[in-house]
């Protein structure tokens, strides 16, 4: 152990622990604004400086480690006036149009500058204006951008795709997109950790509220809305409620008050990929063709379009079901259209998604019978679902939990848990054995595909599972760049499975690029176990079960793979 003084607290940690993290560890909060841990510790916006052993130089925190002895000042008058001038510098470089910025109130520039009391900017403002696509569902806006690398690692260190990278020398080093392509044309997979990891406005979401109020005013449309399952884990965080007071039948209230005309839960449409997709992949695993396997899951939009520009050969391993988000929206404009007498053109889809690759998700057409536009028409993340309950004026407080509508209100445990990592894998199997067995499997019998981050934070959860003696490989990853590391095995043939989940995002959905953001927390696996905590309660655990589902089949789609269920619920995957 090292012993040393902070701010006059004796400290003892072990070696090699960095002077923050000591800070840290005796509940002294180092400011920080490039700072991430194990993603971007390189100091490179030197707000963390302390003073150590009363030395004229001050050095940074995120990545010093300490020394035995070590004195160490982290708010000395020397410390606060360094700290000033940096921030106020980068003040300077930087766009303070904060009241319209998508991060206003949430972000960590805007605090420090309050702390530090900075009233205003003593140097001459020089903003960096870039061009940017605004129809991309990833915005960008450089003027906000303070070069703090954070968007640059992210990209590289965890999803493995270097979309972003520094250009120009000196003062006029700057982030952009990597060998100077346009965002459209650079592999993003939209998967949105970049914009969550900015500490700033920099990189948002395209904000779509304004065509999703269009719709809801829009008095000759019927404007249904899906909320997916990830969405009741994180909505509250930036409502000011709490786990209990927040059910997702508090969602609805608050889009009926907005407009909605029918408001469903995605849970539904993830029971209806499961009976697809488990059938599927029996139908798959059972024929034995080896070069099929494993079957990937396809319902990540973010990991379909990894795998569509990285391993395109790998395509034709998707699993042709269509994502739980284009199900519901195809359900909705057919069978549900049928239900309540509506021309499918008069019906406006919207859904409430934790995902940005949603957005691009939707452009997919809707191809049964009568040409019907797209299935889904609208997609709007949860912040800019908090935006427009906060601009909507409702009273969380005075919110109810009421129902999701009819005929496609039940939903199950199993549908629910999609939204964390292993979810759609555990849901799968729980059908795949009762179609094998006969039964239901026992509560507990594939909590090993489960990742609740405690372990390893590897990413990659291996299983191997005997159902009615039949043997089932599987694998579940989430992250990009787990997810190279793992196809790169499997294309070398030092792995073999029969079924892998893919989730772009570290922990699922849960912690989707489109979610409430809580700058340098990791939120996804807190959230993933509310959404196992509501498997447990829910009255059915398995997607066969869900009465509502069982009603679909019997008076439209037949059975799973039937006809029918090919035109409106698969798709063919394309490059
Ligand atoms: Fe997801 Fe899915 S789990 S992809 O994260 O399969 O976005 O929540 O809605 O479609 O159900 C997202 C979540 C979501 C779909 C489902
Ligand atoms: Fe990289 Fe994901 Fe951001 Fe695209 S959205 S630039 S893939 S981190």
């Amino acid at each position: 152990m090292v012993n040393l003084t902070i701010d006059g607290k004796k400290v003892s940690v072990p070696g090699q622990t960095t002077i923050m993290e000591a800070a840290e560890s005796v509940g002294i909060h180092i400011p920080r604004l490039c700072y991430l841990k194990d993603l971007n510790e390189i100091a490179a916006c030197r707000v963390c400086v302390v003073e150590v052993d009363g030395k004229d130089k001050l050095i940074t925190s995120c990545n010093n480690v300490v020394l035995e002895g070590m004195e160490v000042k982290t708010n000395s008058k020397k410390v606060r006036s360094h700290r000033k001038t940096t921030v106020e510098l980068l003040l300077s470089q930087h766009s303070n149009k904060c009241v319209s910025c998508a991060r206003n109130q949430n972000c960590s520039l805007q605090d420090l500058t309050y702390d530090l009391n900075i009233r205003e900017i003593p140097y001459e403002e020089h903003l960096e204006k870039q061009e940017w696509n605004n129809n991309f569902p990833l915005i960008r806006d450089s003027t906000r951008c303070i070069k703090c690398m954070r968007c640059i690692q992210v990209c590289d260190k965890m999803q493995s795709l270097n979309v972003w990278g520094l250009e120009g020398t000196g003062a006029r080093t700057t982030v952009n997109v990597t060998g100077g392509r346009k965002i459209e044309d650079a592999n993003c997979s939209l998967c949105g950790q970049c914009i969550t990891h900015c500490p700033v406005g920099a990189l948002s979401e395209r904000d779509d509220t304004e065509k999703a109020w269009n719709a809801l005013e829009d008095e000759t449309k019927t404007v249904v809305v899906q909320v997916a399952p990830a969405v009741r884990a994180s909505w509250a965080e930036q409502m000011g409620l709490s786990e209990e007071e927040a059910p997702v039948g508090k969602i609805f209230d608050a889009l009926k008050k907005m407009g909605a005309d029918y408001v469903f839960d995605t849970v539904f449409g993830a029971d209806l990929t499961i009976m697809e997709e488990a059938s599927e992949f029996l139908e798959r695993f059972t024929a034995g063709d080896l070069k099929e396997r494993p079957m990937f899951t396809s319902c990540c939009p973010g990991w379909v379009r990894f795998v569509k520009t990285e391993f395109p050969h790998m395509l034709s391993s998707l699993s042709t079901a269509k994502s739980p988000q284009q199900m519901f929206g195809a359900v909705m404009k057919s069978y549900f259209a049928e239900k309540i007498g509506k021309n499918p053109n008069d019906i406006v889809a919207i859904s409430v998604m934790p995902c940005v690759a949603k957005k691009a998700e939707r452009e997919m057409d809707m191809y049964y019978g009568e040409f019907a536009g797209h299935e889904t028409d609208i997609v709007i993340t949860t912040r800019e679902l908090t935006r427009m309950i906060k601009s909507a004026h409702i009273n969380v407080s005075n919110l109810e939990n009421i129902p999701s509508d009819n005929p496609m209100e039940d939903g199950t445990g199993a549908g629910v848990i999609f939204g964390a990592t292993g979810g759609v894998m555990e849901a799968a199997l729980r059908t795949a054995y009762f179609t094998l067995k006969g039964e239901n499997p026992p509560n507990d019998a594939f909590l090993r595909v489960r990742n609740d981050g405690s372990k390893d934070g590897s990413g990659i959860r291996e299983s191997e599972f005997d159902i009615d003696g039949v043997k089932v490989r599987t694998a579940v990853v989430s992250g990009l760049g787990n997810t190279r590391e793992l196809l790169e095995r499997i294309d070398k043939g030092e792995a073999n499975y029969d079924f892998v989940e893919v989730m772009a995002c570290p922990g699922g959905c849960v912690g989707g690029g489109g979610q409430i953001i809580h700058d340098g927390q990791e939120k996804a696996f807190e959230r993933g176990k509310k959404l196992y905590k509501l498997d447990d309660n829910y009255e059915y655990r398995c997607s066969h079960d869900n009465p509502d589902i069982k009603k679909l089949y019997d008076e439209y789609l037949g059975k799973p793979l039937s006809f029918k269920a090919h035109m409106l619920l698969h798709t063919e995957h394309k490059i």
